[in-house]
């Protein structure tokens, strides 16, 4: 499972709380952030959104497929393997979204390179969450320092936002097999709201990561 969506969106809120729940329900699970959740991924980040130093479109592209590729081949494939679900902040959308939409990189060999890195690995489900671009990088500037993509310009987030309402339609998953389902929800409103969004969501296309929890109800 895979969330999704432009800066400030509530991601990681909004997995955290899903990943309490399943942890209430007994569901077996791990969660992890991209880029990152391996030694090498965290080092990759630190060059990817703290650094000062300049980065051609080319190498941020590869610099994300590489933290991909290892948490992929040391983390999330042995986990699977061992019957544990996966919650992931971002995955290979976020490439698609900021690499080939937000900095003009071909689409092809982007998708070639994340092909490499993913090893044929398909999210169940992607929850992609939609906000006003305005209200997320708002959200997201009230916590500090901003990080490299926080501060692009406005030019810049709109394509990505653009690029996840592209992501969001039938026909482009469609195209993009490798991709798997995405169903995009509304990010406005209240945490709760959110939450109570999201979970339907996973209740109507991933029914049985929550069976254990409606069992209960
Ligand atoms: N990137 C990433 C690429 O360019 N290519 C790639 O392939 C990949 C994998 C990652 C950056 O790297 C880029 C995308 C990103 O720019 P990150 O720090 O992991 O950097 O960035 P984000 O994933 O964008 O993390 P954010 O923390 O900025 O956004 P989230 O996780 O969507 O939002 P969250 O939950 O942290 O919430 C942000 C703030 O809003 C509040 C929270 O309390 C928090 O303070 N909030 C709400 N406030 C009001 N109402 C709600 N409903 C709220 N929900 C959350």
């Amino acid at each position: 499972m895979v969330f999704e969506g432009g800066e400030g969106a509530g991601k990681s809120t909004q997995l955290q709380r899903l990943s309490a729940r399943l942890t209430v329900d007994g569901v077996k699970h791990a969660v992890y952030r991209e880029p990152g959740g391996t030694p090498v991924g965290d080092r990759i980040r630190e060059i990817l959104l703290h650094s000062d130093l300049p980065l051609a479109p080319t190498a941020e592209a590869s610099l994300f497929v590489a933290s991909r590729a290892q948490l992929v081949h040391t983390v999330v494939k042995p986990a699977l393997v061992a019957g544990q679900h996966i919650l992931l902040d971002r995955f290979l959308l976020s490439t698609y979204a900021y690499q080939i939409h937000g900095r003009g990189l071909p689409s092809r060999e982007v998708r070639a390179a994340n092909e490499l890195a993913t090893q044929g690995l398909v999210p169940d489900l992607t929850v992609l969450l939609r906000l006003p671009v305005s209200e997320g990088l708002d959200r997201a500037g009230k916590r500090g320092e901003a990080d490299r993509f926080e501060r692009a310009d406005r030019g810049f987030h709109d394509r990505v936002a653009a690029a996840f309402d592209q992501f969001a339609e039938p026909s482009w998953q469609r195209a993009h097999p490798e991709c798997g389902k995405i169903v995009a929800v509304d990010a406005s409103g209240s945490l709760d709201e959110v939450e109570q969004r999201v979970q339907a969501a996973i209740a109507a296309h991933c029914p049985a990561l929550l069976s254990r929890a409606g069992s209960r109800a």
